[in-house]
Protein backbone atom coordinates (compact mmCIF):
# COMPACT_ATOMS: atom_id res chain seq x y z
CA UNK A 1 0.00 0.00 0.00
CA UNK A 2 0.93 3.80 -0.65
CA UNK A 3 0.55 6.08 2.12
CA UNK A 4 -1.18 8.03 2.51
CA UNK A 5 -4.03 4.83 2.20
CA UNK A 6 -8.08 5.27 1.83
CA UNK A 7 -9.73 3.68 4.90
CA UNK A 8 -12.50 2.02 2.86
CA UNK A 9 -9.63 0.40 0.48
CA UNK A 10 -7.45 -1.18 3.19
CA UNK A 11 -10.17 -2.42 5.44
CA UNK A 12 -11.50 -4.12 1.80
CA UNK A 13 -7.64 -5.66 1.16
CA UNK A 14 -7.68 -6.60 4.62
CA UNK A 15 -11.11 -8.13 4.66
CA UNK A 16 -10.00 -10.68 1.71
CA UNK A 17 -6.89 -11.39 3.27
CA UNK A 18 -8.65 -12.74 6.27
CA UNK A 19 -11.25 -14.44 4.90
CA UNK A 20 -8.72 -16.22 2.78
CA UNK A 21 -8.92 -20.27 4.75
CA UNK A 22 -6.00 -21.25 6.68
CA UNK A 23 -3.85 -23.88 4.59
CA UNK A 24 -4.33 -26.61 7.44
CA UNK A 25 -3.19 -30.08 6.25
CA UNK A 26 -5.51 -32.44 4.81
CA UNK A 27 -6.93 -35.67 7.01
CA UNK A 28 -7.39 -38.25 5.98
CA UNK A 29 -9.01 -41.61 7.89
CA UNK A 30 -8.11 -45.12 7.60
CA UNK A 31 -9.89 -48.31 8.72
CA UNK A 32 -8.01 -51.47 8.09
CA UNK A 33 -8.33 -54.21 10.66
CA UNK A 34 -4.64 -55.07 9.60
CA UNK A 35 -3.09 -52.76 12.25
CA UNK A 36 0.84 -52.83 10.73
CA UNK A 37 -0.70 -51.63 7.17
CA UNK A 38 -2.82 -48.77 8.91
CA UNK A 39 0.37 -47.83 10.39
CA UNK A 40 2.33 -47.78 7.37
CA UNK A 41 -0.41 -45.88 5.59
CA UNK A 42 -0.37 -43.24 8.38
CA UNK A 43 3.31 -42.87 8.32
CA UNK A 44 3.58 -42.49 4.19
CA UNK A 45 0.70 -39.66 4.66
CA UNK A 46 2.13 -38.11 7.65
CA UNK A 47 5.23 -37.70 5.44
CA UNK A 48 3.68 -36.28 2.68
CA UNK A 49 2.02 -33.66 4.95
CA UNK A 50 -1.25 -35.06 5.21
CA UNK A 51 -2.89 -35.81 8.95
CA UNK A 52 -3.86 -39.31 8.71
CA UNK A 53 -5.13 -41.60 11.83
CA UNK A 54 -5.77 -45.23 11.79
CA UNK A 55 -8.81 -47.45 13.57
CA UNK A 56 -8.77 -50.98 13.11
CA UNK A 57 -12.43 -51.41 14.63
CA UNK A 58 -15.03 -50.48 11.86
CA UNK A 59 -17.62 -49.70 14.39
CA UNK A 60 -15.52 -46.94 15.51
CA UNK A 61 -16.09 -44.95 12.52
CA UNK A 62 -18.85 -43.36 12.62
CA UNK A 63 -17.94 -41.32 15.97
CA UNK A 64 -13.80 -41.20 14.31
CA UNK A 65 -15.86 -39.31 11.02
CA UNK A 66 -16.87 -36.94 13.55
CA UNK A 67 -14.19 -36.53 16.13
CA UNK A 68 -10.91 -36.26 13.73
CA UNK A 69 -13.10 -34.59 10.31
CA UNK A 70 -11.57 -36.27 7.90
CA UNK A 71 -11.71 -34.55 4.05
CA UNK A 72 -11.60 -38.55 2.78
CA UNK A 73 -11.72 -42.14 4.07
CA UNK A 74 -10.31 -45.18 2.83
CA UNK A 75 -11.64 -48.48 3.61
CA UNK A 76 -10.38 -51.99 3.77
CA UNK A 77 -12.86 -54.16 2.23
CA UNK A 78 -12.61 -57.75 4.68
CA UNK A 79 -12.78 -57.23 8.02
CA UNK A 80 -14.26 -59.21 10.89
CA UNK A 81 -17.60 -57.63 12.51
CA UNK A 82 -18.94 -55.69 9.30
CA UNK A 83 -16.99 -55.40 5.89
CA UNK A 84 -15.94 -52.56 4.18
CA UNK A 85 -18.68 -51.94 1.59
CA UNK A 86 -21.44 -51.90 4.36
CA UNK A 87 -19.39 -49.15 5.88
CA UNK A 88 -19.38 -47.55 2.94
CA UNK A 89 -23.26 -47.69 2.55
CA UNK A 90 -23.73 -47.05 6.05
CA UNK A 91 -21.80 -43.82 5.30
CA UNK A 92 -23.30 -43.06 2.25
CA UNK A 93 -26.83 -43.32 4.37
CA UNK A 94 -25.75 -39.90 6.43
CA UNK A 95 -26.58 -36.31 4.76
CA UNK A 96 -23.37 -34.80 6.35
CA UNK A 97 -21.17 -37.68 4.53
CA UNK A 98 -22.64 -37.48 1.21
CA UNK A 99 -19.62 -35.75 -0.06
CA UNK A 100 -16.90 -37.98 1.31
CA UNK A 101 -14.73 -39.41 -0.84
CA UNK A 102 -14.21 -43.13 -0.18
CA UNK A 103 -11.57 -44.94 -1.29
CA UNK A 104 -11.20 -48.78 -1.31
CA UNK A 105 -7.92 -50.31 -0.24
CA UNK A 106 -7.55 -53.63 -0.50
CA UNK A 107 -5.98 -57.26 -1.73
CA UNK A 108 -9.24 -58.36 -3.89
CA UNK A 109 -8.36 -58.78 -7.17
CA UNK A 110 -11.66 -59.57 -8.50
CA UNK A 111 -12.82 -57.17 -11.11
CA UNK A 112 -16.16 -58.19 -10.03
CA UNK A 113 -16.03 -57.40 -6.78
CA UNK A 114 -13.92 -53.88 -7.19
CA UNK A 115 -16.64 -52.82 -9.24
CA UNK A 116 -19.29 -54.02 -7.35
CA UNK A 117 -17.66 -51.74 -4.42
CA UNK A 118 -17.71 -48.82 -7.35
CA UNK A 119 -21.12 -48.99 -7.71
CA UNK A 120 -21.95 -48.58 -4.36
CA UNK A 121 -20.58 -45.32 -3.91
CA UNK A 122 -16.75 -45.44 -3.50
CA UNK A 123 -14.71 -42.88 -5.38
CA UNK A 124 -11.81 -45.25 -6.27
CA UNK A 125 -10.25 -49.04 -5.94
CA UNK A 126 -6.58 -49.21 -5.05
CA UNK A 127 -4.73 -52.60 -5.06
CA UNK A 128 -2.55 -53.40 -2.00
CA UNK A 129 0.14 -53.68 -2.10
CA UNK A 130 0.68 -49.90 -2.74
CA UNK A 131 3.82 -47.63 -2.73
CA UNK A 132 3.63 -45.01 -0.53
CA UNK A 133 4.13 -41.86 -3.68
CA UNK A 134 0.61 -43.92 -5.78
CA UNK A 135 -1.28 -43.55 -2.35
CA UNK A 136 -0.28 -40.18 -1.55
CA UNK A 137 -0.96 -39.42 -5.30
CA UNK A 138 -4.21 -40.99 -5.22
CA UNK A 139 -5.71 -39.64 -2.27
CA UNK A 140 -4.41 -35.57 -2.03
CA UNK A 141 -6.13 -34.40 -5.37
CA UNK A 142 -9.29 -36.31 -4.45
CA UNK A 143 -9.34 -34.47 -0.67
CA UNK A 144 -8.44 -31.34 -1.60
CA UNK A 145 -11.19 -31.39 -4.10
CA UNK A 146 -13.97 -32.63 -1.31
CA UNK A 147 -12.13 -29.85 1.32
CA UNK A 148 -12.90 -27.41 -1.08
CA UNK A 149 -16.20 -28.86 -2.30
CA UNK A 150 -17.58 -29.17 1.37
CA UNK A 151 -16.63 -25.09 1.83
CA UNK A 152 -18.48 -24.36 -0.80
CA UNK A 153 -21.59 -26.28 -0.09
CA UNK A 154 -21.99 -25.09 3.78
CA UNK A 155 -20.32 -21.98 3.42
CA UNK A 156 -21.68 -18.38 2.72
CA UNK A 157 -19.38 -16.91 0.27
CA UNK A 158 -19.80 -13.27 1.68
CA UNK A 159 -18.84 -14.25 5.27
CA UNK A 160 -17.59 -17.53 4.85
CA UNK A 161 -20.30 -18.32 7.92
CA UNK A 162 -22.15 -21.44 7.87
CA UNK A 163 -24.87 -20.98 5.20
CA UNK A 164 -28.69 -21.55 6.20
CA UNK A 165 -28.95 -25.23 5.59
CA UNK A 166 -25.83 -25.91 7.50
CA UNK A 167 -26.68 -24.29 10.23
CA UNK A 168 -30.10 -25.81 10.54
CA UNK A 169 -28.48 -29.22 10.53
CA UNK A 170 -25.80 -28.66 12.92
CA UNK A 171 -27.56 -26.69 15.55
CA UNK A 172 -30.08 -29.87 15.47
CA UNK A 173 -27.06 -31.75 15.89
CA UNK A 174 -25.94 -29.55 19.26
CA UNK A 175 -30.01 -29.50 20.21
CA UNK A 176 -29.83 -33.17 20.82
CA UNK A 177 -26.42 -33.59 22.24
CA UNK A 178 -27.66 -30.57 24.99
CA UNK A 179 -30.59 -33.03 25.67
CA UNK A 180 -28.10 -36.19 25.58
CA UNK A 181 -25.79 -34.34 28.07
CA UNK A 182 -28.61 -32.18 30.01
CA UNK A 183 -26.93 -29.12 29.68
CA UNK A 184 -28.00 -25.84 28.78
CA UNK A 185 -28.02 -24.47 24.99
CA UNK A 186 -28.91 -20.78 24.27
CA UNK A 187 -29.22 -19.74 20.28
CA UNK A 188 -29.24 -15.95 19.45
CA UNK A 189 -31.19 -14.24 16.87
CA UNK A 190 -28.89 -11.19 15.46
CA UNK A 191 -31.13 -8.85 12.98
CA UNK A 192 -29.03 -5.67 11.89
CA UNK A 193 -30.29 -2.60 12.50
CA UNK A 194 -32.06 -0.47 9.48
CA UNK A 195 -29.43 -2.06 7.45
CA UNK A 196 -31.76 -1.17 4.48
CA UNK A 197 -30.74 2.29 5.05
CA UNK A 198 -27.16 1.20 5.41
CA UNK A 199 -27.25 0.04 1.41
CA UNK A 200 -29.58 2.90 0.20
CA UNK A 201 -26.62 5.67 1.77
CA UNK A 202 -23.80 4.14 0.69
CA UNK A 203 -24.09 1.41 -1.63
CA UNK A 204 -24.69 -2.26 -1.50
CA UNK A 205 -20.69 -3.00 -1.82
CA UNK A 206 -20.47 -1.02 1.37
CA UNK A 207 -23.28 -2.64 2.71
CA UNK A 208 -20.93 -6.18 1.92
CA UNK A 209 -18.30 -4.49 4.15
CA UNK A 210 -19.74 -4.59 6.71
CA UNK A 211 -21.53 -7.74 7.41
CA UNK A 212 -18.25 -9.08 6.37
CA UNK A 213 -16.92 -6.64 9.94
CA UNK A 214 -19.65 -8.24 11.74
CA UNK A 215 -19.30 -11.98 10.79
CA UNK A 216 -15.60 -11.18 11.81
CA UNK A 217 -16.36 -9.71 14.89
CA UNK A 218 -18.36 -13.14 15.88
CA UNK A 219 -15.70 -15.30 15.14
CA UNK A 220 -13.15 -13.37 17.11
CA UNK A 221 -15.45 -13.09 20.27
CA UNK A 222 -17.27 -16.60 20.18
CA UNK A 223 -15.58 -20.21 20.87
CA UNK A 224 -14.30 -23.17 18.32
CA UNK A 225 -17.27 -24.98 19.81
CA UNK A 226 -20.05 -21.69 19.06
CA UNK A 227 -21.86 -22.18 16.27
CA UNK A 228 -21.87 -19.32 13.82
CA UNK A 229 -24.02 -18.99 10.96
CA UNK A 230 -25.88 -16.48 8.61
CA UNK A 231 -29.03 -17.12 8.59
CA UNK A 232 -30.48 -15.09 5.62
CA UNK A 233 -29.34 -11.78 4.46
CA UNK A 234 -28.74 -9.53 7.24
CA UNK A 235 -30.28 -11.69 9.95
CA UNK A 236 -27.76 -14.25 12.07
CA UNK A 237 -27.91 -17.16 14.06
CA UNK A 238 -25.66 -18.25 16.96
CA UNK A 239 -25.57 -21.26 18.97
CA UNK A 240 -23.70 -21.71 22.58
CA UNK A 241 -23.32 -25.00 24.07
CA UNK A 242 -23.39 -25.66 27.66
CA UNK A 243 -24.16 -21.60 27.94
CA UNK A 244 -27.26 -20.59 30.14
CA UNK A 245 -29.42 -17.82 29.06
CA UNK A 246 -27.73 -15.26 31.62
CA UNK A 247 -24.27 -15.70 30.43
CA UNK A 248 -25.66 -15.81 26.74
CA UNK A 249 -26.42 -12.34 27.48
CA UNK A 250 -23.93 -11.12 28.61
CA UNK A 251 -22.05 -12.32 26.27
CA UNK A 252 -24.34 -11.14 22.64
CA UNK A 253 -24.22 -7.02 25.10
CA UNK A 254 -20.23 -7.31 25.03
CA UNK A 255 -20.26 -8.10 20.90
CA UNK A 256 -23.55 -5.62 20.44
CA UNK A 257 -21.44 -2.44 22.40
CA UNK A 258 -18.05 -3.35 20.24
CA UNK A 259 -20.03 -3.72 17.40
CA UNK A 260 -22.22 -0.11 17.94
CA UNK A 261 -18.41 1.03 18.61
CA UNK A 262 -17.15 0.12 15.62
CA UNK A 263 -16.49 2.42 12.22
CA UNK A 264 -17.16 1.67 9.03
CA UNK A 265 -16.19 3.75 6.08
CA UNK A 266 -18.24 4.81 3.56
CA UNK A 267 -17.48 7.50 0.69
CA UNK A 268 -18.96 9.88 2.50
CA UNK A 269 -17.06 9.36 5.70
CA UNK A 270 -17.54 7.28 8.88
CA UNK A 271 -20.87 5.71 9.83
CA UNK A 272 -21.97 2.84 13.00
CA UNK A 273 -24.21 0.51 12.80
CA UNK A 274 -25.97 -1.23 15.30
CA UNK A 275 -28.14 -4.74 15.71
CA UNK A 276 -30.90 -6.26 17.87
CA UNK A 277 -30.69 -9.98 19.02
CA UNK A 278 -33.48 -12.15 20.97
CA UNK A 279 -32.24 -15.14 22.63
CA UNK A 280 -33.73 -18.54 23.81
CA UNK A 281 -32.40 -21.69 24.84
CA UNK A 282 -32.74 -24.91 26.20
CA UNK A 283 -34.42 -26.09 28.61
CA UNK A 284 -36.64 -23.05 29.45
CA UNK A 285 -37.96 -23.99 25.96
CA UNK A 286 -37.67 -27.80 25.21
CA UNK A 287 -37.76 -28.33 21.38
CA UNK A 288 -35.57 -26.46 18.58
CA UNK A 289 -38.66 -25.39 17.03
CA UNK A 290 -39.55 -23.81 19.89
CA UNK A 291 -36.47 -22.37 20.91
CA UNK A 292 -36.46 -20.88 17.81
CA UNK A 293 -40.12 -19.28 17.99
CA UNK A 294 -39.02 -18.03 20.98
CA UNK A 295 -35.74 -15.98 19.66
CA UNK A 296 -37.38 -14.54 17.14
CA UNK A 297 -40.25 -13.34 18.95
CA UNK A 298 -37.69 -11.93 21.51
CA UNK A 299 -35.92 -10.17 18.48
CA UNK A 300 -39.23 -8.61 17.45
CA UNK A 301 -39.38 -7.24 20.69
CA UNK A 302 -35.84 -6.24 20.68
CA UNK A 303 -36.97 -4.09 17.40
CA UNK A 304 -40.03 -2.65 18.62
CA UNK A 305 -38.52 -1.31 22.01
CA UNK A 306 -36.29 0.51 19.84
CA UNK A 307 -33.60 -1.57 18.25
CA UNK A 308 -29.84 -1.68 19.33
CA UNK A 309 -30.68 -4.18 22.36
CA UNK A 310 -31.67 -7.53 23.28
CA UNK A 311 -34.27 -9.57 24.60
CA UNK A 312 -34.25 -12.57 26.50
P1 LIG B 1 -34.75 -3.56 10.80
O1 LIG B 1 -34.00 -2.71 11.76
O2 LIG B 1 -36.20 -3.59 11.10
O3 LIG B 1 -34.17 -4.92 10.72
O4 LIG B 1 -34.60 -2.86 9.38
P2 LIG B 1 -33.78 -3.38 8.12
O5 LIG B 1 -33.69 -2.27 7.15
O6 LIG B 1 -32.50 -3.97 8.56
O7 LIG B 1 -34.68 -4.58 7.63
P3 LIG B 1 -35.24 -4.99 6.23
O8 LIG B 1 -35.60 -6.44 6.39
O9 LIG B 1 -36.31 -4.06 5.80
O10 LIG B 1 -34.04 -4.86 5.22
C1 LIG B 1 -33.01 -5.75 5.18
C2 LIG B 1 -32.11 -5.29 4.08
O11 LIG B 1 -30.91 -6.10 4.03
C3 LIG B 1 -32.73 -5.39 2.73
C4 LIG B 1 -31.72 -6.07 1.87
O12 LIG B 1 -31.49 -5.39 0.68
C5 LIG B 1 -30.46 -6.06 2.70
N1 LIG B 1 -29.59 -7.20 2.44
C6 LIG B 1 -29.90 -8.50 2.56
N2 LIG B 1 -28.84 -9.27 2.20
C7 LIG B 1 -27.84 -8.42 1.83
C8 LIG B 1 -26.51 -8.61 1.36
O13 LIG B 1 -26.00 -9.71 1.18
N3 LIG B 1 -25.77 -7.49 1.12
C9 LIG B 1 -26.29 -6.24 1.29
N4 LIG B 1 -25.50 -5.20 1.03
N5 LIG B 1 -27.54 -6.03 1.70
C10 LIG B 1 -28.32 -7.10 1.99
MG1 LIG C 1 -8.62 -56.76 6.16
MG1 LIG D 1 -32.51 -5.69 9.81
MG1 LIG E 1 -33.89 -8.86 8.67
Amino acid sequence: FAKPVDAGQLINALDRLTGVEENTPLRVLIVDDDQEFGHNCVHSLEIAGIHARAITDPRETLNQLQVFQPDLIVLDMYMPICSGKELASIIRQQDRYVGMPIVFLSAETNRLQQQSVLSLGADDFLAKPISPADLVAAISARAMRARYLQRFLIRDSLTGLLNHQAVEEELSHEFARAERLQQPLSIAIIDIDHFKRVNDSYGHLIGDQVLRSFARLLQQRLRKSDLIGRHGGEEFLVALPNTSLVEARTLIDTIRTSFAALRHYGPAGEFTVTFSAGIAGYPHHRSQLGVMQAADAALYQAKHAGRNRIVV
